[in-house]
């Protein structure tokens, strides 16, 4: 009721909310077409799968994470490594097996490289591999080399800790690949049998030697030189990386470099190795690549989709893989009204205003300007006080029937409680696709559609939660190893890899067909020492954001008491000679200011921290004060994007959000 944002809110019945969303919904298909609607989503949850199958019902091509530019949160890496290798490749835990560790085939790395990872924040819940097996692995005896410029719990145990600057993650994987590429240390049996273009990969990396790494990265060269060979001599050996490489200048470029770093070491689908991982069974619920998303619709319905896809026309990789739209883009467009107008936006699973946008300000904006805003969340938010018309209460994990299958093993997520009147996100979006595209939708209840969509395993839902998880037997496709050899990876049948010379592309024949370059590179972040120095004479300290705690998922979980009490301030964590040479003390309150702005926090000594660099949690509101306008629960003074400009997406499209490498400096809040 009101005017949006001022906190006035009637309660509904869902029959009342879904009639008002399906008729205003159909009105703005009607009048402008169902691409005026965005369907924005965040890291997801377990509503990716029901956002996308509600778009396509509704017959919009615009589905995104909306807020953070180019897609940065792993499709960066899914699209890297599919165009290299037609597939994406994880570390081998022996998570394809029921007997896992104990699997005689099975052999732990003998290194690990943990590649801007931080197992301790935010290990419960990376899709395809979970943080606690790096331990697991470590007791079975993986030693680690650690590329991360704080000091972690891993770095602190690891063998070789390489403090890297942010953002130049590309240049020392180019380095690392100059020093085993010279010193002969790659398996030159795999590079010719099963690799294309190395010649000119050898080449490039001439262009990185050790002593101009060192310059870039800040790593000392023997570091550098140690690292490469360590990994390069101990087969097997595997390397996981995290979300700062999807948020890299270059992402795409800088993840195409480490898929050349375990191909050339002949590391790739073996066991202990960076293994292929393919859903179990290739069952899909929400798709993760072209070839999933070809799963569940034709050709023909995607191409045409992709046609009036935001973003598709100026980025071939949003055209042509996975189907998102660049979330930059979309802003632009609700801004300027071309080349058509947005008129509506469905938010389930987004908090944009307090941590999913960069610049949250200009989003808000643009966002509060549309006819017609719906949000779904589990609480009350930021966002959705500042632009919601319609708020829909969804259900939590415990209170939902669902099917995980985004990475190992295929789970079925079982109902074992009802609160009030929360509904599950696919019941949310299932009913409503239904009333707004009958003739799209077969199947009468969503069981039936998971059923469907189980049909590969052979299983149907109800046995899936009878028998709660399942793994594909030995020698499926979607189990490894060295598939490639065997013909179990292209869809003809033939030895070899997804890709179009059927090879690990080093050099890449499909980012060349796109005009990008086909081999890999660096890029300085959009601030940074080197491509700003005058902003760093000003702004000396280089601002990581976000690095994941354990107690908290992005913006939620301030409202839970427990957890507050472990992350109780919006902090920033400094290095203590750092802020004692600005006579910060430990607890002060600082103003963190950047060339966008400055916000406020609570600065926290940390020793793990780089003197040169600070560290501030992202996702940061105060769910205790006020949530009305201009309020929206405090986040104008503390939500650290406030300072990170949109629209810094990589050349191909995917990746780019500067979130961990912006300039800042810190002083007190004087009263
Ligand atoms: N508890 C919890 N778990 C989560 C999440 C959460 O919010 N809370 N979020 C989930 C999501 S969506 C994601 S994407 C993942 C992300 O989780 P991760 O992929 O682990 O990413 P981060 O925690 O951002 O950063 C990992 C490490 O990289 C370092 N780092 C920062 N910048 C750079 C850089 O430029 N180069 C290198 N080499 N290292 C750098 C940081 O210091 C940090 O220690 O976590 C998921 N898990
Ligand atoms: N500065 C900075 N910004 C970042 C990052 C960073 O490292 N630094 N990381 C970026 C990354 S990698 C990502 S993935 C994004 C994540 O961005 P988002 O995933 O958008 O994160 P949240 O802001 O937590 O918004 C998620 C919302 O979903 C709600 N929710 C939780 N469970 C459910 C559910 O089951 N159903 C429904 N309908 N809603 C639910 C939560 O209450 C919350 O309000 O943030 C990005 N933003
Ligand atoms: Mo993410």
């Amino acid at each position: 009721m009101g005017e949006r944002g001022e906190d006035k809110w009637q309660r509904i019945s869902w029959d009342e909310a879904f009639d008002t969303c399906e008729k205003r919904l159909r009105d703005i298909r009607d009048k402008y077409g169902a691409e005026s609607v965005i369907f924005a989503q965040g890291t997801g949850r377990d509503a990716g799968g029901p956002i996308i199958f509600l778009a396509y019902a509704y017959g919009s091509p615009n589905w995104s994470l909306f807020g953070l530019a180019g897609i940065a949160c792993f499709t960066p890496r899914l699209a890297a490594m599919h165009t290299i290798e037609g597939d994406a490749t994880f570390p081998d835990a022996a998570q394809f097996f029921p007997r896992r560790y104990d699997d005689p085939e099975w052999t732990p790395p003998k290194v690990l490289i943990s590649w801007a990872r931080n197992l301790q924040g935010s290990q419960c819940t990376d899709h395809y591999f979970t943080g606690h097996w790096v331990v697991d692995m470590m007791r079975r005896g993986t030693r680690l080399i650690v590329i991360d410029p704080v000091c972690t719990w891993e770095a602190s145990r690891a063998e070789i800790w390489l403090p890297v600057r942010p953002g130049t993650d590309g240049a020392l994987a180019l380095g690392l690949l100059n020093v085993i590429i010279n010193e002969g240390l790659y398996d030159k049996e795999f590079v010719d049998k099963w690799t294309y273009g190395f010649d000119k990969l050898a080449e490039r990396v001439q262009q990185f030697p050790p002593e101009k790494v060192e310059d870039i990265t800040w790593v000392p060269r023997d570091k550098i030189i140690a690292a490469a060979r360590l990994y390069a001599e101990s087969k097997p050996a595997a390397i996981r990386f995290g979300q700062p490489l999807d948020s890299n200048a270059e992402a795409t470029s800088t993840i195409h470099a480490l898929t050349c770093l375990w191909s050339i070491t002949g590391n790739l689908d073996i066991p202990g190795g960076n293994v292929i991982c393919r859903p179990p069974y290739g069952v899909t619920i929400y798709p993760y690549s072209t070839q999933e998303l070809l799963q569940l619709y034709s050709q023909e319905f995607v191409d045409n989709l992709s046609k009036k896809r935001i973003g598709a026309d100026r980025y071939p990789l949003v055209k042509n893989f996975r189907a998102w739209a660049e979330p930059t883009m979309i802003l632009e467009q609700m801004e300027s009204g071309k080349p058509y107008p947005i008129k509506g936006i469905w938010i389930q699973t987004n908090n944009f205003m307090a941590n999913t946008a960069q610049d949250p300000r200009r989003h808000y904006e643009a966002v509060r300007k549309l006819d017609f805003n719906v949000v779904v969340d589990v609480f009350m938010t930021p966002t959705a006080q500042a632009v919601a018309d319609i708020v829909l209460p969804a259900a939590s994990f415990p209170e939902k029937d669902s099917v995980f299958s985004t990475g190992l093993p295929l789970n079925a997520i079982q109902k074992v409680l009802t609160v009030d009147e929360c509904k599950p996100d696919w019941e949310i979006d299932f009913e409503l696709a239904k009333r707004l595209s009958p003739e799209a939708i077969p199947f009468k209840n969503v069981k039936e559609l998971l059923t469907a969509r189980l049909k590969p395993s052979g299983l149907t839902y109800e046995q899936l939660c009878q028998q709660v998880w399942a793994l594909a037997p030995k020698g499926h496709p979607t189990t490894p190893y060295r598939r490639y050899e065997k013909g179990l990876l292209r869809p003809d049948g033939k030895p070899g890899f997804r890709t179009p010379t059927g090879k690990i592309e080093l050099y890449s024949t499909v980012f060349e067909s796109y005009g990008l370059d086909p081999l890999p590179h660096h890029k300085e972040q959009i601030e940074s020492p080197v491509s700003t120095p005058d902003i760093y004479k000003e702004y000396p300290l280089i601002m990581i954001t976000g690095r994941r705690c354990g107690v908290m998922f992005h913006s939620e979980h301030r409202q839970i008491p427990w957890l507050r009490e472990i992350e109780p301030h919006p902090s920033v964590d400094i290095h203590p000679d750092t802020a004692k040479s600005s006579g910060i003390n430990d607890g002060d309150w600082v103003w963190i200011e950047g060339v966008r702005g400055k916000i406020k926090r609570k600065a926290r000594y940390s020793p793990a921290m780089h003197p040169k660099m600070v560290h501030a949690l992202h996702g940061w509101w105060l769910p205790e004060t006020e949530g009305k306008a201009p309020h929206f629960y405090g986040i104008w003074d503390i939500n650290v994007n406030l300072l990170i400009p949109a629209g810094c997406q990589s050349s191909s499209g995917f990746g780019g959000a500067p979130t961990k490498t912006m300039l800042c400096k810190i002083y007190k809040v004087k009263d």
